[in-house]
């Protein structure tokens, strides 16, 4: 064998260790939910992997984990005949139904006969095919007979197995849904922008499914629970309950909170536990499913045409509650949208008392008609978020007057604007002392820079007498200062001025995610952070450099970077330079402590090409951009240098032609090496 040859069959060995070592990884974290390895540990490899698929996309297959997000758009959705009917479930509204469902089996198959009761999940029914244990489809449920294929958007999901342990070729059945607290965090960030919330995790799930574009889907965080499957030589438990463990050795998630019952009364019995124990769930569901757990039996009793025989859906009633509106809150949140908020007389609904419920915007203000003193009907939307669903009109008193919509802000007085669009009213006032109120509590806040102590009380008095304007402000308070406002002793004074000094050591992903950037919420914050490693490469990123993470989407992407096209951004981004807060990210090699104001990359535009022998093309890049460069993919008139290693190709005749300044590995080695002292 030739040596590169060998070579070539090593690099092949590794590229398949990596493949599966990192599937069995995601299997871990995403369906057993136990990390083994750090998500440091993962993306060194993920990225290792992604090297060598760079050098032999002829490599690439579509089980690889680095093939989750295309980059391709659906066009529009083929449709697909699924290999059996998938078929919905008949409904049982009360206890009498469901003992007469048990006692109709019974008849049928005779008192040998078990009962396996699930949680209904409340998403999206879909229909993954494997062949030989490869995930190559997935559909929706569509008419029962035909559905539509979402395979791309299905990829996006991380517990979804790209390969199964064992080679069964079948479909596999299940649901899609978003969790509850995606739900919530997705809605926040729809109304800070403007946009329509989606009215509970169903839909929100519904909407990332159909997206055309995968990477809007894989933002979108959903999941997946499996029970069910066309059963073939390849796959065929004898009951419900040997189907579930076969779902799980073969890598599948399925949902844990399952029981077999012999009788109606363990039946009723897992029903009460499960409707009482539903509000702490991370998911919504809206029933319980009790299936005959015989295989043998379910075939016995078989299908009519709409519905199985062999299962039943026991619907909860839907929670709500009925209250009177006593007043609506206008509140300006940090980017100007004003957002209604109905305050109601405190009414129990699903297991707290609720008091608000958010209105969200004035189309849905208009469009329910809800006016002050209305008796409304309100349930949560997520199990979380309480909502108004309706006004009974006819119990409204005759003097009743629409509700007045403001023309200016509640707080600075300036006149509200509504954007081409969007379905939120703004205040576009940049010097709304609300606005700042908010961006600065965001800020400050738990999740974000943690300093404990600051209030929006106390932030509000800051703000009344000019000590802060932004957060940046904050850095530079005094002693003195503080001594100011109300109520701040010395002690108190210097507890604050501590716990402002503890937070310019936080990691990255939380001043990220306190600059209160549109839609870049906790998780895509840490998600950035931990690729670009610092403030610099993230403010130097292009919408396609973000968009190469995954999870992150062309909305989050595009927000970013004209967050950082504002000059204002800059200004601020450098005062708290000047202040010292970190902009790196902690676990940073000696590289990152280059002081970026003198070094030579800064807002240079770099392309790679070819192979180096010291560091591969996505190692050379990331140093690059720590040190201040900008590294694009193609050569242009714009790219300041082409560094062009062994077998460099086209890009390097471009460069040529373009007179682009073409430099070697060595000489690029010689200008980061001289960046390091
Ligand atoms: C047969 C079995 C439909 C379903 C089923 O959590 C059938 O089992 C079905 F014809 O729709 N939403 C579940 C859920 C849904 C179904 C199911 N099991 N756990 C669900």
């Amino acid at each position: 064998m030739e040596a590169s040859e060998q070579s070539n069959s090593l690099q092949r060995q590794r590229l398949e260790d990596l493949k599966t070592q990192l599937n069995d990884y995601a299997y871990q974290y995403y369906v057993l939910d136990k990390p083994t390895i750090s998500d440091e540990q993962y993306d060194q490899l993920y990225r290792e992997l992604e090297t060598i698929e760079n050098q032999h996309p002829e490599w690439i297959t579509t089980d690889s984990p680095t093939q989750r997000v295309g980059d391709e758009l659906s066009e529009g959705f083929q449709k697909v005949r699924h290999a059996a009917p998938m078929y919905s479930m008949g409904n049982a509204f009360n206890m009498d139904e469901v003992a007469a469902f048990i006692e109709r089996v019974t008849r049928q198959v005779g008192t040998n006969v078990s009962f396996m009761c699930e949680c209904k999940i409340d998403g999206l029914a879909i229909n993954l095919t494997y062949e030989e244990g490869r995930f190559v489809r997935g559909a929706t449920r569509g008419d029962g007979e035909i559905g539509e294929d979402i395979t791309s958007n299905l990829r996006t999901i991380r517990s979804l197995p790209l390969r199964l342990t064992q080679d069964i070729s079948t479909e596999i059945r299940g649901e899609a849904y978003m969790a509850k607290d995606v739900f919530v965090k997705l809605n926040e960030e729809r109304d800070e922008a403007g946009q329509t919330p989606f009215a509970n995790p169903r839909n929100a799930a519904a909407g990332g499914l159909r997206q055309i574009n995968p990477k809007e889907a894989a933002s979108r965080q959903l999941n997946i629970f499996l029970y069910s499957a066309v059963y073939n030589d390849s796959f065929r438990p004898a009951s419900q309950a040997e189907l579930f463990t076969g779902l799980e050795e073969a890598g599948l998630r399925t949902n844990p909170l399952r029981k077999v019952c012999q009788n109606i009364e363990e039946v009723e019995a897992y029903i009460k536990e499960v409707e009482a124990s539903r509000q702490d769930l991370p998911y919504e569901i809206d029933g319980v499913v009790i299936k005959v757990n015989e295989v043998a039996h379910q075939e016995a009793l078989g299908y009519t045409i709409k519905v199985p025989r062999w299962a039943i859906a026991y619907k909860f009633q839907a929670e709500v509650a009925q209250t009177r509106v006593i007043d609506v809150d206008w509140t300006v949140g940090r980017t100007g949208v004003i957002t209604p908020t109905a305050v109601m007389e405190p009414t129990q609904l699903a297991g707290t008392i609720v008091q608000r419920a958010s209105l969200h915007n004035i189309d849905l203000i208009k469009e329910l008609d809800v006016r002050l003193n209305d008796q409304v009907m309100i349930h949560k939307a997520g199990d979380i978020i309480p909502e108004v669903i309706s006004v009974l009109i006819d119990e409204r008193d005759e003097s009743s007057e629409p509700l007045k919509i403001p023309s200016h802000c509640p707080e600075c007085g300036s006149s509200l604007e509504r954007f081409e669009g969007e379905v939120a009213l703004r205040c576009v006032n940049p010097l709304c002392p609300a606005q700042r109120l908010a961006q600065m509590s965001h800020f400050v806040s738990r999740n974000a820079m943690n300093i404990v102590g600051l209030g929006s009380q106390k932030i509000k008095n800051m703000l009344a007498i000019d000590l802060v304007k932004d957060v940046a402000d904050l850095y530079y308070l005094t002693m003195d200062d503080l001594l100011k406002l109300d109520n701040t002793k010395e002690q108190s004074a210097n507890k604050l001025l501590n716990a402002i000094e503890a937070s310019k050591t936080n990691e990255l992903e939380r001043l990220l995610f306190g600059l209160g950037i549109r839609h870049v919420g906790l998780n895509a914050a840490q998600l950035i952070a931990r690729r670009f490693k610092s403030m610099s490469a993230i403010m130097a990123a292009t919408e396609d450099e973000l968009e190469t993470i995954d999870g992150i989407g062309p909305m989050i992407s595009q927000s970013i970077v004209s967050y950082f096209e504002q000059a204002e951004s800059h200004t601020l981004i450098q005062r708290l330079v000047e202040a010292g807060i970190n902009m790196e990210n902690e676990d940073d090699d000696e590289i990152a402590q280059a002081a970026l104001e003198d070094s030579f990359w800064l807002d240079k535009t770099v392309v790679l090409t070819g192979k180096m022998e010291r560091y591969s093309r996505p190692e050379a890049k990331a140093i690059l951009e720590r040190y201040g460069a900008k590294v694009t993919g193609s050569v242009s008139k714009k790219t300041d240098i082409l560094i062009a290693g062994e077998d460099a190709g086209s890009k390097l005749s471009q460069a040529e032609s373009l007179e682009v300044e073409i430099w070697d590995e060595a000489q690029f080695l010689a200008h980061i090496e001289e960046g390091e002292e």
